[in-house]
């Protein structure tokens, strides 16, 4: 029991799905029933399930741009709402900035439903940022109305100045239940893999529940606890630059053994269970949540030199032994510094579908962020309790410029 359970903990992959911009944010239940939304799971946690955020529409900042920013700078504008609702962008519903509603009497921000329908609220501020690697972001916030709404507070970067693509989770902050002011925070959060903007999103939702609820929030910062050093050096441009068409990967056939593949579900090398009957990876999911749970199934970093294009593929193939739904997905993340070291970013994800003959997962991936290594990740999804087990065999990734 504890075994898979651990396997899950690894499980909480960074990255987005397919047919989102947004990286994927997971609830993690602790042990001790503690919750937290992390973009992954500590290693003793009771299940991973993926969250889903709103798409973002363009919500304009340009008032707001060309500030410069150094360690200790405040991104935000107005988090202490004493220029009422200036600087932040009302999406949905209402909000107000109101008098004494705020940190000792001051000025803060009034969300609030009388619980007669289904009600929403949401509030963004969008900020161009540049050459940060690292933020702590800090809120108070105040209840009343008990459990009847719930609130939440959002951080997210983008590798677009104007917040609307390339979007990676950084925090989702939640308030107890508790009555009064209550501090939420998060430190050390790293920023997407050259961002170009951050964006503090405030939410208020109160389902049709004919109780009146209210939320109150003062004094929101997000500050600058580091910036990046200059762009990456030449010298390691070079590191690693092999002819065009030339594998990155060691061992990518898996015809031997499964050497040189970090692996998390449990997985065994097949001597005929890879294509064409040689050798390849059975990887088996398994799961006693009536949940999606996701992990990773093989993965591998590779260095990389003065290459600016790449594909990469997978062969996957479902196990007909499986007694729940699931998927395969072929991710390649950039990283920032060699040896899959700093911050990161998505360059590309392909899921497989839902049968078991042999189908290719390809991705083409552009560095255009100066990353200087990647990780080929091979991840597996369950769909709830059972079995999901699938093959792999035959990864390969090449530059092509
Ligand atoms: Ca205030
Ligand atoms: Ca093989």
């Amino acid at each position: 029991m504890t075994q898979p359970l651990l396997l899950i903990a690894l499980l909480a992959s960074l990255m987005s799905a397919a047919n989102t911009s947004y990286a994927d944010i997971y609830k993690c239940v602790l042990p001790d029933g503690q919750i937290l939304f992390q973009q992954q799971c500590p290693l003793n946690a009771l299940s991973a399930d993926k969250q889903t955020i709103r798409a973002i529409s363009p919500i304009g900042f340009d008032p707001y741009s060309g500030q410069g920013l150094s360690v200790g700078a405040q991104v935000i504008i107005n988090g202490d709402f004493e220029q009422n609702t200036t600087a932040w962008t009302i999406v949905k519903g209402s909000a107000n900035a109101q008098p004494k509603e705020g940190i000792t009497d001051t000025i803060g921000l009034a969300l609030k439903t009388d619980g007669s329908k289904e009600e929403e609220h949401l509030i963004r501020q969008c900020l161009p940022v540049d050459n940060i690697t690292q933020v702590n972001i800090r809120a108070f916030v105040k209840k009343e109305g008990g459990a009847a709404d719930t609130n939440a507070l959002h951080v997210v970067s983008f590798t677009s100045k104007d917040c609307t693509s390339g979007g990676q989770y950084n925090a989702k902050l939640i308030p107890t239940e508790a009555a009064g002011w209550q501090e939420l925070s998060r430190e050390n959060l790293k920023p997407v893999l050259g961002a170009q903007s951050m964006m503090v999103e405030i939410k208020h939702f109160n389902k049709a529940s004919t109780r009146a609820a209210s939320a109150f929030w003062d004094d929101i910062t997000l500050t600058v606890t580091a910036l990046g050093s200059a762009t990456n050096t030449a010298p390691a441009k070079t590191l690693n630059t092999p002819p065009l068409g030339t594998n990155y990967l060691s061992n990518p056939s898996l015809d031997q053994n499964l050497a040189g593949w970090s692996l998390a579900w449990p997985s065994q090398w097949v001597e005929y269970g890879g294509q064409g009957l040689s050798g390849g990876a059975l990887v088996k999911a398994s799961s006693d949540f009536g949940q999606t749970l996701q992990g990773e199934a093989l993965n591998q970093c590779v260095n990389i030199g003065a290459h600016t294009e790449f594909e990469a593929r997978a062969a996957f193939k479902k196990d007909a032994l499986s007694s729940q739904l699931g998927y395969g997905k072929l991710r390649v993340i950039w990283h920032e510094d060699i040896n899959c070291q700093g911050l990161q970013r998505l360059a590309g994800s392909s899921q497989s579908s839902d049968t078991t003959q042999w189908q290719q997962l390809q991705i083409s991936a552009n560095n255009t962020s100066h990353a200087r290594s990647a990780t080929i990740s091979l991840s597996q999804a369950i769909l709830g309790v059972g079995v999901y087990s699938a093959f792999w065999d035959d990864i390969s990734f090449k530059a092509t410029q």
